[in-house]
């Protein structure tokens, strides 16, 4: 792995801001800036932590889904989740950090996740609201991280998006139902909507100006839109689809400025978003206390397979000397 000792080396440095201004791809091998890798690492390992922590609230609905089919649809989409999280650690792991390092980060309490996962689940009706506005809001964002510079994380964007936008529809889908039901079924619907919605416009992140790695994130063609863009865009895209479903958004405020070009809404409560950051969110410690005693738990089948590898490069013998010679 190359370090900052090369930071001195301007022929690198020049070639890895040529790549980037021509809209080239960063791989693995190529020199890179300490910071940009530092970069990566942070956003990749948050968002595969977003993935893995984001199985938990729709994970709990997998045995009470109001049908077979509903149950099979949902134990389908945490599973992508999962893959989704296996693809970004791998991502990650191409930067120069261990996934033992990741995980160990994630359930000691020291790194981030997406605030949305922080907030509970109490009916139905949360499936559709996540599928509709969570996996909606990850598109958004997550579909011009298709073009990121760095070619392992846009690579795997590429598949995930294309899951996520499945997920959104079945999110939508279960919605029409409930909005197509009796008075209580929409009651439900809407209730889940208007708990999800302000949640959902704060996965984008912090306004930007209160945004510290946007300006270099966006010089780096990492991110490629501002948080307040994307989330613009993202309020674009609920309105139409709100009236479909007969649902209101909760929030007043909220219409069209054609003269700015813009949505007008109200004040997004970033005090909320900073304690759900700080950990006090209303779902925080459940969170981490799962994700811990699924890896306590998990333990067994870690040293399994471990020593399943192990045996079997035994069986081979060029491998077997590797095993040894690092034993
Ligand atoms: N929650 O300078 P900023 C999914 C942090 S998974 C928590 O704007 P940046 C899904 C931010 O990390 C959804 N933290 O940062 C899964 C930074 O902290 P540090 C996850 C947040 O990186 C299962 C600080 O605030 N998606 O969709 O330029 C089921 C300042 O922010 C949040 C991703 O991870 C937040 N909402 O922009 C269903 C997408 N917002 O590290 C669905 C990839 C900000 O400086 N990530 N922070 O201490 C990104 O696109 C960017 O990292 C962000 C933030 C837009 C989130």
């Amino acid at each position: 792995m190359t370090t900052d000792t090369d930071a001195g080396n301007a022929a690198e440095q020049d070639a890895f801001d040529a790549l980037i201004a021509a809209e080239q791809r960063i791989e693995p091998r190529d020199w890179m800036p300490d910071a940009y890798r530092r970069t990566l690492i942070r956003q990749i390992s948050q968002h595969a932590h977003s993935e893995i922590i984001g199985m938990q609230p729709e994970g709990n609905w997998i045995t009470r889904a109001p049908s077979l089919k509903r149950k099979a649809i949902l134990m389908a989409k945490v599973q992508d989740e999962a893959g989704h999280g296996l693809y970004l650690y791998s991502a990650a792991q191409t930067l120069g950090i261990g996934r033992d390092e990741m995980t160990e980060q994630l359930i000691a309490g020291r790194a981030k996740y997406s605030s949305i996962f922080n907030y509970p689940t109490p009916t139905w009706a949360d499936m559709g609201a996540i599928g509709w506005l969570v996996d909606g809001a990850a598109i958004c964002n997550q579909v011009p991280l298709c073009r990121a510079s760095y070619g392992p994380y846009g690579r795997a964007m590429v598949r995930i998006c294309k899951e996520e936008s499945f997920h959104q529809r079945q999110g939508f889908e279960i919605l029409l139902a409930l909005m197509q039901g009796s008075p209580a079924q929409r009651e439900m619907a809407q209730d889940a909507v208007d708990r999800w919605y302000w949640p959902s416009l704060m996965m984008f992140g912090p306004p930007d100006d209160r945004s510290p790695n946007s300006a270099q994130s966006m010089a780096w063609k990492i991110k490629r839109f501002s948080n307040d863009e994307l989330r613009q865009r993202f309020i674009g895209m609920l309105v139409p689809q709100a009236e479909v479903l007969g649902v209101s958004l909760p929030d007043p405020e909220l219409r069209w400025d054609a003269g700015a070009g813009r949505w007008h809404m109200s004040e997004i409560d970033w005090t909320e978003f900073h304690e759900v950051l700080a950990g006090r969110g209303p779902m925080n410690s459940e969170r981490l206390r799962a994700r811990r005693e699924a890896h306590e738990g998990g333990a067994w089948v870690r040293e399994a397979a471990a020593e399943y590898a192990r045996k079997r490069a035994l069986r081979r013998p060029a491998v077997a000397e590797a095993f040894e010679g690092a034993a």
